[in-house]
């Protein structure tokens, strides 16, 4: 599964199993699992739509494979009926859309990553924004013959290897507020959330964004850093041509390795709240099989 140029992590300093096997195990799934081919979602059936939260509530994503149409952002839009309303991104177009794409030196690439050929770092999207999207979708309509690969990790496999080998910075991540500013947007929120018994996880760590670490974090960021962007932690898979990667914000980081310069890659990227006629449908979060206990 792991093909292309995968990323150069940084050894663990901390001294820790950076690669704790049972985790790793866990988070890797066969990837034609979690693939549902539909022919357009425009015009989805019963069982399908039943499969479509059958799978995303049970992996966290879904890649939904379409028939090509003569404008494939049609399927995407059409996800807003499952997953609610559409989040704007300041480079939304008048849908919603955000178009990732390399536009070579563009001015816009050193505030993007999506407009560059650049890796992307393991993240959530939209942890600089008041109110993270909730469900976030990706249509490849171009990959990039080699590279720009797909990355994955739950949330979840974070908690857990964290629970393991740093249980007193597990416990700060919730208490300890971050602040991620990137332009004129600013949200002060912790890494993890606890809410109803459901956690959620924001993150960011790249360059473009800037990032205040309280004192008491460091560390464990540091260590969530190394941890996500190890390869050997992340479902890495490549995106075709008309599939779309739906999936749960709050419980999954994902990235996408390099590719040339002189590829074309593009993909469509959608936001949206999670509240729509099926919101009861759709489980976001996670519930951690060992709870932490508060000390
Ligand atoms: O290019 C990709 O596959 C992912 C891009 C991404 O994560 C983003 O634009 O937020
Ligand atoms: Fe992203």
């Amino acid at each position: 599964m792991l093909t292309g140029n995968i990323l150069a992590v940084k050894q663990d300093d901390f001294g820790a199993n950076l690669d704790d096997k049972k985790i790793t195990e866990a988070s890797k799934i066969d990837i034609s699992q979690v693939t549902l081919k539909i022919t357009k979602l425009t015009d989805i059936s019963q069982s399908d739509k039943t499969s479509l939260f059958e799978l995303f509530n049970k992996f966290k994503l879904v890649i939904l494979e379409c028939e090509p149409l003569p404008n494939p952002q049609d399927n995407l839009l059409a996800l807003n009926n499952f997953f609610g309303s559409v989040k704007r991104h300041k480079r939304s177009d008048e849908n919603g859309i955000v178009l990732v794409e390399n536009l070579g030196n563009s001015p816009l690439a050193t505030t993007y990553v999506a407009t560059t050929n650049q890796a992307h770092l393991m993240h959530t999207d939209g942890p600089y924004e008041m109110e993270p999207p909730k469900i976030v979708a990706m249509q490849c309509e171009i990959p990039s013959k080699h590279g720009g690969l797909s990355q994955i990790v739950y949330s979840e496999s974070v908690y857990e290897y964290l629970m393991e080998n740093y249980l007193q910075e597990l416990h700060r991540l919730f208490t300890y507020p971050l602040t991620i500013t990137r332009g004129d947007q600013t949200a002060r929120r912790a890494i993890f959330l606890e809410k109803e018994g459901k956690i959620s996880m924001s993150f960011r760590a790249d360059s473009v964004v800037s990032i205040a670490i309280p004192s008491q974090l460091e560390n464990v960021y540091r260590i969530i850093k190394n941890y996500v962007n190890n390869p050997k932690n992340q479902l890495i898979f490549k995106l075709q041509a008309n599939q779309i990667l739906v999936f749960d914000n709050t419980s999954i980081l994902h990235g996408r390795t390099s590719f040339p310069e002189n590829q074309v890659r593009k993909l469509n990227r959608l936001w949206f709240d999670g509240i729509s006629e099926y919101t009861h449908h759709i489980q976001l979060g996670f519930i951690p099989k060992s709870k932490l206990l508060h000390p």
